[in-house]
């Protein structure tokens, strides 16, 4: 099994298309505290991790745990293009996918202009496309239409999400951190709403796949690519977009509990990868269960994807500071 078959709807290295993978050359910013209106407190107390009904086992989803989580702050939506947009005017710094030029788009937005592109094996629909990044969506001259102010910042990655939330004076959530929030309240529910299923038909809670996957995209949710960050109905805690939409990077290195062999084999190459929640507006039930609270991702610290964003969270200051 290769490292893409493990993935479905995702790609966990940029390594898997021949590609040499260079320094990272990570400019981290020191910052000022920037939180934004949205963010919202979340309450500390015995947070639930992971499940003991898992579905993807060898993702490391289980057991169930509980352990103490401090009180913290967290943005209410992935932080959003035009918040992205502030920190490189403000410092001018250049994104992974720009240094590498390129980035993997999914195949049915890759525009036409774009021409022959590779893809990854096991993982076909990811495609690489020299010149997209942030700003360019969906590859060269496509800002136009595939850049939204409002929509997550998506090609972002561990690095570059771990510079932008240096500059606003925070830091990426711990799983612990993220899935306690991603709960709202409900305790050890499957999905931020509770346990019930999105079905293809009616309920639609969160920006996921509808459809044969991956030919046709249905977006009877209403969205072919990435929604709004702040759309569909919050959480308990106020958080908009906790799974489906954009994965969203963890602070925590990618490690899973497992004593399989085969299991060991596949984390031995996965040496410093980073945690990754909350699946995308790809994933499905039938071939990508990842917009599950418990469902985890591994992804090198260089990758980016059309589909990879993040949100950022502030400890509370003391009033004795
Ligand atoms: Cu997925």
């Amino acid at each position: 099994m290769t490292k893409a078959e493990t993935d479905c709807c995702g790609v966990s290295s940029r390594q898997e298309s021949d590609i040499t993978a260079g320094g990272t050359g990570m400019a981290r910013v020191k910052g000022q505290r920037r939180v934004p209106e949205h963010a919202v407190e979340i309450p500390g107390g015995r947070g639930f991790v992971g499940t003991d009904q898992t579905e993807i086992p060898d993702d490391g989803e289980t057991p169930l745990r509980r352990g103490k989580v401090n009180p913290f702050i967290m943005s209410a939506t992935a932080v959003t293009n035009a918040e992205f947009a502030a920190f490189i005017e403000a410092t001018g710094y250049v994104t992974e996918a720009e240094k590498f030029g390129w980035s993997f788009v999914f195949w049915s937005d890759v525009p036409a202009s774009v021409g022959p592109t590779e893809g990854v094996l096991g993982v076909e629909w990811w495609r690489r496309v020299d010149g997209a990044t942030w700003r360019d969506v969906n590859g060269p001259g496509t800002a136009e239409y595939s850049w939204h102010p409002d929509h997550p910042v998506v090609h972002m990655s561990w690095n570059d999400a771990s510079a932008y939330a240096a500059w606003v004076g925070g830091r990426l959530p711990s799983e612990a951190e993220w899935e306690h929030a991603a709960r709202g309240g409900l305790g050890d529910v499957r999905f931020p709403w509770g346990d019930d299923e999105p079905d293809d038909k009616e309920f639609f809670p969160c920006n996921i796949w509808q459809g044969h996957f991956p030919q046709m995209n249905a977006a009877t949710d209403g969205y072919v690519s990435t929604a709004p960050a702040k759309s569909f109905q919050p959480n308990g805690y106020g958080l908009y977009n906790m799974v489906g939409n954009v994965w969203e990077w963890s602070a925590d290195p990618f490690r899973i509990r497992s004593l399989k062999k085969q299991v060991k084999a596949r984390l031995e190459t996965m040496k410093g990868y980073y945690l990754s929640k909350g699946g995308s507006f790809l994933c499905h039930r039938s071939y990508c269960y990842r917009y599950r609270i418990a469902a985890r991702s591994g992804i090198s610290p260089d990758s980016t994807a059309a589909h990879q964003g993040f949100r950022v969270v502030w400890d509370l200051l003391s009033d004795k500071a």
